[in-house]
């Protein structure tokens, strides 16, 4: 009998401040739960977040883990095929959006291409992706360090912090 190879733990941040984005935000998970050798290991709550370094209306965030047997560019493509079937637009940088899937940390890999930078550069500065990404990282079970291991997280103090700072709300479950 073949085993099965470890696949990896990948997180990918979700948001959008277009129409209805709870729907988007489940669409967006069933989707990611039918891509090829993959499944969805868990997701955060909802966070109502305020706009950085962006306008229009508030914003809802999550993060979603998956385990994938798909490399990297490949799950990328998945996550920008998704955004396309929401109408997502680029007239400007960070605009508005129906649907953000962004691809935060996979398995450990450290990537600096142009069209994908892995650990997302800008991760640590956001409380809109730490705070759901702290709260999924804490239910699942660890990964090993030969299987990518965890993303490595500011303290759940300075976390709480940024939150505040940066007008940060938990909300609800993300129902499948
Ligand atoms: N995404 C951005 C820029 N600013 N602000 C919030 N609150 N949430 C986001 O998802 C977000 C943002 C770029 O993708
Ligand atoms: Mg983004
Ligand atoms: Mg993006």
């Amino acid at each position: 009998m073949s085993e099965q190879p470890p696949g990896f733990r990948a997180y990918v941040g979700l948001g959008g401040n277009l129409g209805d984005v709870v729907a988007s935000f489940q669409d967006a998970l069933a989707r990611l739960g039918a891509a090829p050798l993959s499944c969805v290991e868990g997701a955060s709550r909802l966070y109502r977040t305020k706009p950085v370094d962006a306008t229009g209306p508030d914003f809802l965030n999550a993060v979603v883990a998956l385990q994938t047997s798909l490399g990297p560019r490949e799950l990328l493509g998945v996550l920008q095929g998704i955004e396309r079937a929401h109408d997502r637009e680029r007239p400007y940088r960070n605009a508005p959006r129906t649907l953000d899937l962004d691809l935060l940390w996979f398995g450990g890999v450290v990537l600096d291409r142009p069209d994908l930078t892995l650990p997302h550069p800008r991760m640590h500065e956001r409380a809109f992706v730490l705070a759901p990404l702290a709260e999924l990282v804490g239910k699942l079970p660890a990964k090993p360090s030969n299987e990518g291991g965890n993303p490595v997280l500011p303290e759940a103090s300075r976390i709480e912090a940024y939150s505040q700072n940066q007008g940060i709300e938990r909300l609800n479950e993300l129902k499948p």
